[in-house]
Order: structure tokens, then sequence, then C-alpha cells
């Protein structure tokens, strides 16, 4: 390499005058271009990006509102098929600050998924973890390892990596939902699967059964079944339905009411989705959550290691996401970024404002990197 090669080396340093920089000299100068010819950066120009204080998350908090997503996802169903190659009407949030990517979070995809009356979306399966969640609608089955799973308004339906899945419309309306998936965190780990699986799901598997055989299985509280193995890395129950949902929110209010614990803070509940066999996370990377806030209720002001994306179930409120605020009602979805500080309240019109959210928060714990700081007033 000759010494003009210098402008084509993806290694740019630059001698600054600054505090805690050598002073700049015409040697230091011959030194980085030593470095820029041989590929390699030295600890000094870049410890402040490498090894900040906190985290400081590249991505936004940002909001995305549930009447354009919606609109714009029946948009897509009029216009774009369903089938092989796409695999999916999926329509990712794309956070403003991580490039254009797909990515809500770094780690984190989420997107709106749409099915017309009577459409397939065909088998696959890959190894990165992903789940479903009702806000509105119902009609679809998505068919996982062969088990019809219906999906109904508030329900939750994980769906672990490497299982075969496909969904089908089996009712007359389209039906729009949200998939997380742990997409990018698998793309800049360089650690993701996928295969095919067949074109058509058989007649059998078409079924539209109100209870999968998943439920029959593990659905039933504090009873696990000893056929079963308990230890699977995601969580054997293939859906989470709103009315246990809704039951258990409802309950730790009354419990509050009647002056037992029941609550996180005042006027604001919250259950977990979790492992039946473990009690663990639904999924190894992908944290999901159910939150209750009662009318005039705040929850606390907290942050923590990792990503969330949220998305208002029902009820209005505000959310405060580091200096952002914004009105929120039924659908809109928006995204905290790591060690930034969330708090939300509920609205005095509304009976309460129910967050659906989701999490990376399993994968710094396995790493022992999880950290959180609630604010005390
Ligand atoms: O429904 O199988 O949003 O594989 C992204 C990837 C949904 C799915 C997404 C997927 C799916
Ligand atoms: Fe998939």
């Amino acid at each position: 390499m000759n010494a003009s090669d210098h402008s084509t080396s993806p290694v740019r340093l630059k001698a600054t005058a600054s505090p805690n920089q050598p002073t700049p000299t015409p040697e230091l100068e011959q030194l980085y271009r030593g470095f820029e010819q041989e590929l390699l950066v030295p600890l000094w120009t870049e410890i402040g990006n490498l090894m900040p204080p906190h985290p400081r998350s590249q991505a936004t908090a940002h909001l995305w509102r549930w009447d354009r997503l919606k609109e714009l996802a029946a948009e897509a169903g009029r216009i774009v098929p369903v089938g092989r190659g796409g695999e999916r009407r999926a329509i990712a949030l794309a956070n403003p600050s991580l490039g254009g990517r797909p990515y809500a979070t770094p780690t984190l995809w989420a997107a709106i998924q749409y099915l017309m009356p009577g459409e397939n979306a065909p088998e696959h399966r890959h190894t990165q973890h992903a789940f479903r969640f009702v806000v509105e609608g119902e009609g679809v089955w998505t068919v996982v390892g062969g088990d019809s799973v219906r999906m109904s308004r508030g329900d939750f339906l994980p769906q672990a990596g490497w299982n075969w899945h496909a969904h089908h419309n089996a009712a007359t309306e389209p039906m729009a939902w949200i998939d997380g998936l742990d997409i990018p965190f698998a793309y800049n780990t360089e650690s993701q699967f996928f295969e095919h699986g067949r074109d058509a799901i058989n007649d059998a598997e078409r079924a539209t059964p109100e209870r999968s055989r998943s439920e029959r299985l593990w659905g039933h509280p504090g009873l696990r079944p000893l056929s079963q193995p308990i230890d699977t890395p995601g969580t054997p129950l293939l859906a989470y339905r709103w009315v246990d949902t809704d039951r258990a929110l409802t309950d730790q209010l009354e419990l509050e009411d009647e002056g037992h614990v029941g609550v996180l803070s005042p006027g604001h509940a919250a259950v977990r989705f979790t492992h039946p066999g473990t009690g663990r996370d639904v999924l190894p990377t992908i944290r999901c959550e159910m939150h209750r806030i009662r009318r005039g209720g705040s929850s606390q002001r907290w942050r923590e290691v990792g990503s969330s994306v949220y998305q208002v179930f029902d009820g209005t409120g505000t959310v405060r996401v580091g200096q952002q605020e914004w009105r929120v009602q039924r659908g809109d979805m928006f995204v905290v970024p790591s060690w930034v500080n969330f708090q939300a309240s509920c609205d005095a019109e509304t009976v309460s404002l129910d967050l659906f959210r989701f999490s990376d928060a399993p994968i710094f714990e396995a790493l022992h990197q999880h950290r959180i700081e609630v604010e005390t007033n």
C-alpha cells in the first residue's frame, strides 16, 4: 500500500488539540497515518464513545400512532400479496436514529402484521424468538408446530425460536396484530437460521379450535402436566388469554383498595407473562408484561439497561420518555431506549391506562449486565 491510499482507508484518525489527547505534532500525524494504513485504532481517541459511564442509547424515544399504522397496513393488504418470498405482510417500526434499518431498538423488532380474509402466511421457522399481541380484532389462527391457536383482542401469543409456524385468517374480516421478535439482536450477533416449511398447511391444521392443544396441556394455573418436560427454553403455553390477564390486574387493584399489598406503586398494577414450567420469562430474549394504571395514578419513574417497546392496549394517558412527553391512546406504540427514564400516568377521563410492554431484559439478566434505577421522591 502506498501513501496515497490513506484516503481510502476506512480508519480516519485526526490529531486534535483537546484535553486528554496527545499534542498534535508532525510526528503524531505520522503515527496516525501508520495506524490508518495498518487498520489500527488507539483506545485514547475512542474511549469516550466506546466506554461511556452509562448506556447512551443510539436509539431515539419515538411514538407511532395506531390509526396511521392500521391505515397503512390496510392499504398494504389491498396492494401487496402475502406468500413465499416476503413470507409475511409485516411492517416494521424503524427507529429514526438507527439508520433506516427496520429496528424499533438495537435488539427488538416490532411490526404490525395484516392478513385479509381467507389468506395464509406460509409455514417457516427461524431461530429468532417471537410473539404476537392483539390490540383489536379476531379471526386469525396461528399454527405453531401443527397446533392451531386462536388470536383475539388482548391475547398474548409467544412462540419460541425454531418452531414451525404459519398463520391463517379463517374469518370474513381482515385482521391486524403486532409482532415482537429479537431480529436485530440475532442480526447484529450473526446468530440466525431460517428455513421454509410446507407451502400449505393441511386441513387438520386449518381447524379453528377455541382452545389450542398447548392451552389444554399447560393452561391450568399451578398445575403442570407430568407427561411434559418443564425446562424448555421458551414457554410451551402458546396463548395467554385476555380474560386471565385482565382478572389478574383487576384483583391486584382490588387488593390495594382493601388495604393489602397488590400493586407496584399506588394505582399501578402489573403482571409478567411467564413460562409455566420455570416461572421465568416466556422467551429467552424477550420479556413481556401488562401494566394497568388506574384513573389519576402514575407509575414510578425508572430507567433500566436494555430497551422496551410499548403498545397502549386501552385507555388514555400521558407517557414521559426522557425529555419526550406524549398523550397516548389505544394502539399507539412507543420506544423506551436503554437507560432512559420512563413514567406513565392515567388520565382523569378514563378508567385505566393499560400498557403492553416488551423488552430485551432477559438478555442482560442472563449476562449479569442488567441494572435498574427507580427514582425516589
Ligand atoms: O409472523 O412469522 O413480523 O417471521 C417478522 C418475521 C413476523 C412471522 C414478523 C416473522 C413473522
Ligand atoms: Fe416467522
